[in-house]
């Protein structure tokens, strides 16, 4: 290939239902944490829900021909468990609706790669305790089993999970995102429960001719100085962000010094007999990518502990590397894409990876002619796919590489502040307009 990239390597672009589907009340779906927070007062910065959000429900089929014309092949979409099993029985019309989405795929060429769980858990099973509680994980495993039995045919593509790390401390430690809930330490609770569901749906849905895998958010995380306060801190950190998701996946271990740090260790020795289920082989492994973390111990005591992502770390705090930012405030720096890779592969050196996610927030405007010159976006993307290709040119085990995302989108608690899509959104009149990145993406797998 012209591109330097093999024939069979995977192209495709991501989005997750809640942020594009809108529809929320259509063909029997129930109301799913995200539904509750984001009608919260003060959880998203611009007052908005994804109940229209850019009405994929209704217009994936335009939307997945437009995939189709840019020459990508592979389409990673999530679905909604709300749809499927809104108040624990099964909702018939929810998997319809994913196998004509899934059809529509492979009408157009496109390769469906379906997520069990990109963070819509039903509002029931959050009153139920939610992810804190072990039942939420056999929950998810049997709205897995009906929902891979419902679709296996037309779906060989499978995540059970994407970022647990956010659902269980943006979720259940800052309270950034649904269910808001700021539990402290209990977030490990969270971490444990999603990575059960995981063991416990793989298990129930793998078979013959499927690929299966997860989706986790790994980065890099540098220490801001030298210093053993500061590198104890990147030690930190990277356990909660990295190990503690990568071990048991990859070793069937969690690693004991998170444990130590967030005063767990009692607690996850209880749940040892899960480790098997959790550490079973997986067919791949999903890597979102978007920036690298530098983190800092200053001196001194905590003054006001708060509510934390970082169990165990809250003195630790993240320091400005000085690297060109997104508009998230996301440092760019695609070596780290290389460097997070390359470490996963040292732990698991036979395991198919797929960059599932990676992407960038810029103030988009159309100009007067109707088109989006987006020219950073398309630099970052260029300089992430340079990377993809200098590793796949190396004989690594990347398999595939999807924009985040296809579409404009309900940011979560940005709302529709923020826009990653490859194409943009006008959400006043669901206009879609493809964006010079997405064109130049076009260009480059074509
Ligand atoms: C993904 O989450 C989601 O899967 C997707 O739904 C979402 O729309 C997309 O990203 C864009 O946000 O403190 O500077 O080190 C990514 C979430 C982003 C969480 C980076 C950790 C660290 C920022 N991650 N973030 S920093």
């Amino acid at each position: 290939m012209t591109n330097g990239f093999p024939s069979g390597f995977t192209w495709g672009a991501a989005t997750a239902s809640y942020q594009v589907e809108g529809a929320i009340n259509a063909d029997g779906r129930g109301p799913s944490i995200w539904d509750t927070f984001a009608n919260t007062p003060g959880t998203i910065a611009d007052g908005s829900t994804g109940d229209v959000a850019v009405d994929h429900y209704h217009r994936f089929a335009d939307d997945i021909r437009m995939l189709a014309d840019l020459g990508l092949t592979a389409y990673r979409f999530s679905i909604a468990w709300p749809r499927i099993m809104p108040t624990g029985t099964v909702n018939q019309p929810g998997l319809d609706f994913y196998r004509r989405l899934a059809e529509t795929c492979l009408a157009n060429g496109m390769t469906p790669y379906a997520t069990l769980y990109h963070w819509d858990l039903p509002q029931p099973l959050e009153d139920a305790g939610g992810w804190l509680v072990r039942d939420t994980a056999e929950r998810f495993r049997d709205y897995a089993a009906v929902t891979h039995d419902a679709l296996s045919d037309v779906v060989k593509h499978w995540m059970t999970l994407n970022e647990p790390w956010c659902s269980a401390f943006l979720g259940y430690g800052s309270g950034e995102h649904a269910p808001g809930r700021t539990e402290g330490t209990d977030a490990l609770k969270a971490v444990h429960h999603l990575l059960l569901g995981h063991g416990l749906a793989l298990d129930a849905i793998r078979s013959e001719g499927g690929s299966y895998g997860i989706a986790l958010n790994p980065a890099p995380i540098h220490a801001a100085t030298d210093s053993p306060a500061d590198r104890d801190a990147a030690r930190r950190i990277d356990g909660l962000r990295n190990r503690l998701f990568l071990e048991p996946l990859l070793s069937g271990q969690y690693p004991a010094d998170v444990l130590e740090d967030t005063g767990m260790s009692d607690w996850f020795a209880a749940q040892e007999a899960d480790l098997p289920l959790i550490g079973a082989p997986l067919d791949f492994l999903g890597v979102n990518y978007y920036c690298p973390t530098t983190v800092a111990a200053p001196d001194g005591p905590i003054s006001t502990p708060r509510a934390s992502d970082q169990p165990g770390s809250e003195n630790v705090v993240a320091v400005d590397p000085g690297l060109p930012k997104t508009q998230m405030g996301w440092s760019v720096q695609a070596s780290g894409l290389r460097d997070i890779l390359v470490s996963i592969n040292k732990l698991a050196p036979e395991l198919p990876l797929y960059v599932t996610e990676n992407g960038s927030a810029y103030p988009d405007v159309v100009t007067a002619d109707g088109q989006v010159e987006d020219d950073e976006r398309l630099d970052y993307l260029r300089q992430h796919v340079a990377v993809c290709k200098d590793l796949v040119t190396e004989g690594f085990p990347l398999k595939g590489y999807f924009a985040w995302s296809l579409l404009d989108n309900f940011e979560w608690a940005w709302g529709y502040s923020r826009r990653f899509g490859i194409v943009y959104v006008d959400y006043a009149t669901q206009q879609r307009i493809v964006k010079k990145s997405g064109r130049w993406l076009q260009d480059f797998v074509g």
